[in-house]
């Protein structure tokens, strides 16, 4: 059982003295915020939150007497720290070293076709690092020499064209932030609550800032017939033979041909030395290694949009071609296997995203959809990527559900695991993006629970 405080897993907490928590101090921030309750005090005359702050009152912080962190030397106050240099690509803290991707047991029958869930948990803001994006790979991950790699553009084409690495870098790039998210994220939960961690719910979601040539500069350059031409298709370089079909119509809006991820070139596992970004479409047309771009004038109906990445609907047929991931949120902190020291003040945390563009709202329950309160969005706020939201909170160490419900700019509003199985039943995969629900017990616990 991991604490809530640090990244790591390990708490900043301390468990905290008696403190004393006026009657209407949790309603006033649940109803209105911490901001709006300390101007109760102030109203009221509540000395003690004068004094210290709401955090003192709210049991975040405490007296200095005694605690030998600070009153005592530590050993890098007194010694000479390392060399510059001596990481020479810098690693994260030693203390951070349980914030790491994570395979899901059991959960494919070799490893080389499978997923590395991201620890949502311990991410801040809206940026996935490059060492903790996700991965899922159909036959594993190549350390691809990139001189020898090539980008071939072929079909309904007038001059069809090979690109080296040099070759496109020289090209017009531009840099965009978007989410990548697998159809297949949260896919486990169609059923019945199946993982406990955010991690393994919802890690398969990543956001980065992508580096690339736009697909429609190439498209030009090789002269496509985009009259004829309805339609691409995107082959990966790798033995999964990964083939994807994608309408012209977003070929020519936002897709790019990427090489750069967070300001580095992609890592191996991100597909380096290119890949597609397809902006709100889910992560499989995201073909990585990319080899080759043909045009054409009919959907492809690949293996892999044909037998996989499809739907199963209630009455045993399929849906195919159901690319966009729908607007989505959840609860990052505090999340399934994370368990709060104490009552007091929290501040709720959360990433809400959607295919068809930018968050415009995202609401919150404490009480398992009761209530909602509407969450601050934090800048920035874009299209097609992950937004975080913030909320406070004071729990009153009573059994609870938290909840967050997201809604897109065109007014979609992210519907209830209920509403969601009553028309695609339990038996998909792909393209579960309900409500998740937290449960919170006296103890501080927090569980996965499906209600509503
Ligand atoms: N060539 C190739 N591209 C691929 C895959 C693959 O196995 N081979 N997996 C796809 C799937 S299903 C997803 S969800 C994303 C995952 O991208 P990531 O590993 O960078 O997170 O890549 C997609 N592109
Ligand atoms: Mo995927």
């Amino acid at each position: 059982m991991s604490k809530l405080g640090l990244p790591s897993e390990k708490s900043s907490l301390q468990k905290a003295p008696e403190h004393f928590l006026p009657p209407d101090f949790i309603d006033q921030v649940n109803k209105n915020g911490l901001d709006d309750a300390r101007r109760g005090f102030l109203k009221y005359g509540f000395l003690a939150a004068l004094a210290g702050g709401a955090a003192s009152v709210t049991g975040l912080s405490q007296a200095a007497d005694g605690d030998p962190a600070i009153l005592e030397k530590q050993e890098w106050q007194t010694t000479l720290g390392k060399n510059v240099a001596s990481e020479p690509y810098g690693m994260p803290s030693m203390y951070e070293k349980n914030l790491i991707r994570r395979e899901s047991p059991g959960l494919t029958r070799v490893s080389a076709a499978s997923v590395a869930f991201t620890p949502l948990q311990g991410l801040f803001g809206i940026i996935t690092p490059n060492g903790l994006h996700f991965e899922r790979h159909h036959q594993g991950w190549y350390n691809l020499d990139p001189n020898l790699h090539r980008l071939m553009i072929n079909g309904l084409v007038k001059n069809s064209k090979v690109f080296t690495m040099n070759d496109l870098m020289r090209l017009p790039s531009v840099s965009r932030i978007h989410f990548i998210e697998c159809g297949a994220n949260t896919g486990l939960e169609w059923g019945n609550v199946a993982v406990p961690t955010v991690q393994y719910t919802h890690g398969m979601l990543s956001c980065c800032e992508f580096t690339g040539v736009p697909l429609s500069t190439l498209l030009d350059l090789c002269g496509a017939d985009l009259k004829a031409g309805k339609y691409i298709l995107a082959e990966g370089g790798d033995g999964s033979g990964m083939t994807r079909t994608i309408a012209m119509q977003n070929a020519l809006d936002d897709v790019l041909v990427a090489w750069g991820m967070n300001g580095e070139m992609l890592r191996p596992e991100n597909g380096f030395p290119l890949r597609l970004v397809v902006p709100g479409v889910q992560g499989v047309s995201w073909v990585k290694w990319l080899r080759r771009i043909e045009v054409g004038d009919q959907p492809y109906a690949t293996k892999d949009e044909a037998i996989h990445y499809i739907d199963l609907m209630p009455d045993g047929l399929h849906r195919q071609y159901t690319s966009i991931q729908e607007c989505k949120s959840v609860i990052t902190t505090p999340s399934g296997g994370q368990q709060l020291l104490d009552k007091g003040f929290y501040n709720i945390s959360g990433m809400a995203w959607s295919g068809r563009g930018k968050i415009k709202r995202v609401d919150v329950s404490v009480d398992g959809g009761n209530h909602w309160r509407t969450a601050r969005l934090e800048t920035p706020i874009l299209s097609k990527a992950v937004t975080r939201f913030n909320i406070d909170w004071v729990w009153d160490g009573s059994p609870c559900i938290l909840q967050s419900r997201a809604i897109d700019e065109t007014a979609y509003v992210q519907p209830p695991i209920k509403m969601l199985r009553a028309v695609r039943g339990t038996r998909s995969i792909y393209h579960n993006n309900a409500i998740q629900s937290w449960k919170i017990d006296s103890n501080g616990e927090v569980s996965n629970v499906q209600v509503g």
